[in-house]
């Protein structure tokens, strides 16, 4: 049964501000922090109610990522690591915008609609990132949790990839035991060992790597990441949070948008650099050459690079595994043409959001999905897994063998549930060791499409409806006709606009042969 007046008592000390309304969006609910407070107390509520119908534990996440400080927001985590489920989206807006009184009857509709059970066990893990306003606000989620008599673990400052990681091993029976960050570290920190034991010889000067931490959450869990490292990669920490204000003017967001390296960092000609975001869960390499230019290696550079050392191992194992990589429309027109033509791996394309990427990557054997915004990870099928753990054991041929233990290592550094910076920097730190690639080696793999990306605000966003992952425009009639009509004025153009789905404007995106016809086409 549930305790209705409790619920309703504790929903006054968690009041509704009149007249605000809020979706779940791409990533949960994102608004200023200071008209939270009833959202993070009705998801504790919707938590219990999803624990209890999946009959596992269920994750929420506090944070508002790459957003500015004095936002926060929250997202619920599924029982694989997942994002939530499209259907209980629906059910989280509804929840957070109903008026007090109509809380009991949410809640009765959602039980009765999934058929929860009510006297099932509800477990709930929580995490937040650093912002001033997630301690409190993760309180008003325990508050939530508490009234439906549902238990938790609050695993406090975590990044929003590890919260993930953790509710999945709750959920994976062999794996429960290990659902501590620390677990987590020794488990990518003996991998990265293993997989860089043939790259790091004794005497070998240091591989140093610059990190922008965006004043957040990625500062103090790479620390804790470092102490478990070797020594031949040298981590130099800078934006860690303890001068500058989170986001600002630095983290991965700031240098993809604005093409520049962060404030707070000094970057000597050709040193190999990268940016986390506000909670760590998407990462870009950049550095300047010694023309002093600036060069971005994001999210599709990542993706390259990842499947081009997946793709060499899996040829040495000979094996036949299906291999594909996922993209969205913001993906450089040279990363997709290179993986096509040049690496011959099959690309799919699908809307902006991980849950579409991540959804399409589990077709694959391997999937590796990328956001060009530096956001992605591998999945491995349970069957490919299997196989390679097998003849990483069992293999006769020597060669086959090492390459199969290789690509065993590169699966057990992997975060497997959502994009994560800090498992995906050791992953890129180790390819580029083995393969003793410069970021300019890296860098150069393929030569990046001058591209612009512009945001509108119009009055109304919702009257662009798109099709094609977003890559053409169904309506208002004629705009897509328009947009044809320019892009053929450009040589290797190509451009699109779609709604934003986490603020109230058009995005625009134009790529061409040169920068000047870039930015032409977006305005
Ligand atoms: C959210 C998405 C991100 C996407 C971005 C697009 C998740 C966890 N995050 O941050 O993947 O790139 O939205 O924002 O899905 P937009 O719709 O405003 O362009
Ligand atoms: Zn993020």
């Amino acid at each position: 049964e549930m305790d209705f007046d409790a619920v309703a008592k504790y929903s006054v000390l968690h009041a509704k501000p009149s007249g605000l309304t809020l979706q779940y969006g791409t990533a949960g609910f994102r608004t200023k922090a200071e008209n939270l407070d009833h959202v993070m107390y009705r998801m504790g509520l919707l938590a219990v109610l999803r624990s209890k119908q999946t009959k596992s534990t269920i994750g929420v996440m506090v944070t508002a990522s790459h957003n500015p400080e004095e936002d926060n927001g929250v997202k619920l985590v599924d029982p694989l690591g997942e994002m939530l489920a499209p259907s209980w989206e629906e059910y989280a807006t509804c929840l957070t915008n109903a008026e007090e009184q109509e809380i009991q009857t949410i809640l009765s509709d959602v039980c009765q609609k999934e058929a929860v059970s009510l006297h099932q066990d509800a477990f709930i893990v929580i995490g937040r990132d650093t912002r001033p306003s997630s301690k409190k606000l993760s309180q008003a989620v325990i508050d939530g949790v508490s009234v439906l008599g549902g238990q938790y673990h609050d695993y406090g400052l975590v990044t929003t990839p590890q919260l993930h990681y953790m509710v999945c091993c709750w959920n994976t029976q062999e794996h429960y035991e290990k659902a501590t960050v620390e677990a987590y570290y020794q488990k990518l920190a003996k991998a990265f060992v293993e997989l860089t034991k043939q790259a790091f010889s004794p005497g070998d000067s240091h591989r140093s790597l610059k990190v922008d931490c965006a004043n957040g959450i990625g500062a103090l869990k790479l620390q804790e990441m470092e102490c478990h490292l070797p020594r031949e990669l040298l981590i130099q920490m800078y934006n860690n949070g303890t001068k500058g204000k989170l986001n600002h003017l630095c983290g991965a967001d700031f240098v993809k948008v604005h093409q520049k390296p962060p404030q707070g960092i000094e970057v000597k000609p050709n040193e190999r650099c990268c940016s986390f975001d506000g909670d760590a869960d998407r990462i870009v390499y950049f550095y300047n050459d010694a023309a002093g230019h600036f060069h971005l290696l994001d999210g599709d550079k990542i993706a390259t690079l990842i499947s081009t050392f997946l793709k060499e191992l899996l040829s040495k194992v000979g094996q036949t595994l299906t291999m594909a990589v996922v993209q969205t429309a913001y993906a450089n027109g040279s990363s997709t043409r290179y993986l096509e033509e040049t690496m011959k791996v099959p690309v799919h394309c699908v809307k902006t959001g991980v849950k579409h990427l991540h959804q399409k990557a589990q077709e694959f054997d391997i999937g590796v999905y990328f956001e060009a915004n530096g956001h992605g990870t591998v999945l491995f099928s349970k069957a490919a897994v299997e196989k390679i753990r097998h003849l990483a054991k069992e293999e006769k041929d020597n060669q086959k063998r090492e390459a199969a233990k290789m690509l065993e290592n590169t699966i057990d550094l992997i975060n497997q549930t959502v994009g994560d910076a800090i498992s995906d920097l050791l992953v890129i730190e180790a390819i580029l060791a083995l393969k003793g690639f410069t970021v300019h080696h890296w860098d150069a793999m393929y030569t990046d499409l001058p591209n612009r990306q512009l945001k509108i605000k119009v009055a109304d966003r919702r009257v662009i409806d798109t099709a094609d992952a977003e890559r053409r425009v169904v309506a208002p009639p004629g705009l897509q006709e328009k947009i044809d009509g320019l892009v053929k004025k450009y040589k290797l153009s190509r451009a699109f606009v779609r709604p934003s789905g986490t603020e109230d404007v058009v995005r625009v995106y134009a790529e061409a042969d040169t920068q000047e016809n870039a930015d032409t086409l977006a305005h």
